[in-house]
């Protein structure tokens, strides 16, 4: 079996296929698709914007699709830069986005740096079938990047668990804690019954 997940995110890409593996899904993205297809994310909130994402797809490919819209959010800056953190200082510049973020938190000290990483996500089946689910991880935002893995905000974001930065983690490790990987588990609960109805 195969699952569309309307995503051009290499790093969130790869992280459902590895989460994916075990169940024996084979998880196809926009890059394996040659239609060029235009998203106009401008939800106010990630369930809107993962649901522009999943509709959009479902309605060029005609297939199940899945979505995950997904994004820091910081306590300090009053929840930014939340729906807007893949465009936070450019366009899906991951060094950028860091640095602003760093920039913004200048001066503010450790006990107040909370922030959490957020994934909704909306799989939608050209019936109308649709599964929502959503996933949360606490953290805090370090004052320099650590790390070499995963991508976007993770060098900069404090799990206290395991006493590193997201980006020192595995891949597995963090697949067992992060916000994508709670919401896949809540979305598996409900999986089967959803791809069968
Ligand atoms: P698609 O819409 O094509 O899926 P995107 O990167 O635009 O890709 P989002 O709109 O959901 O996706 O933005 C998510 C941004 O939030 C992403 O670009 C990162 O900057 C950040 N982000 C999301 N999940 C993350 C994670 O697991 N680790 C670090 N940063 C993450």
């Amino acid at each position: 079996d195969s699952l569309v997940i309307a995503t051009k995110n290499q790093g969130k890409a790869r992280e459902y296929r590895e989460m994916f593996a075990p169940y024996n899904i084979d998880v196809k993205t926009l890059a394996d698709f040659s239609v060029p297809i235009k998203i106009n994310e401008n939800g106010a909130t990630f369930l809107e914007n993962a649901t522009i994402k999943a509709q959009t797809v479902m309605a060029k490919l005609n297939v199940p699709v899945m979505a995950d819209d997904s994004g820091l959010v910081v306590d300090a800056l009053n929840g930014a830069p939340g729906v807007h953190s893949a465009r936070y200082a450019g366009d899906h510049d991951d060094q950028a986005n860091n640095k602003k973020l760093l920039c913004e938190l200048s001066g503010v000290p450790t006990m107040k740096r909370t922030a959490h990483f957020h994934t909704t996500i909306v799989a939608l089946k050209p019936d109308g079938a649709k599964l929502v689910a959503n996933g949360r991880v606490d953290g805090r935002i370090l004052t320099s990047p650590r790390g070499k893995n995963g991508f976007g905000y993770d060098p900069l974001f404090y799990v206290e668990k395991f006493d590193c930065s997201m980006a020192e983690l595995t891949a597995e490790q963090k697949n067992s804690i992060s916000h994508r990987g709670q919401a896949l588990e809540e979305f598996l609960q409900h999986f089967a019954e959803w791809w069968n109805k």
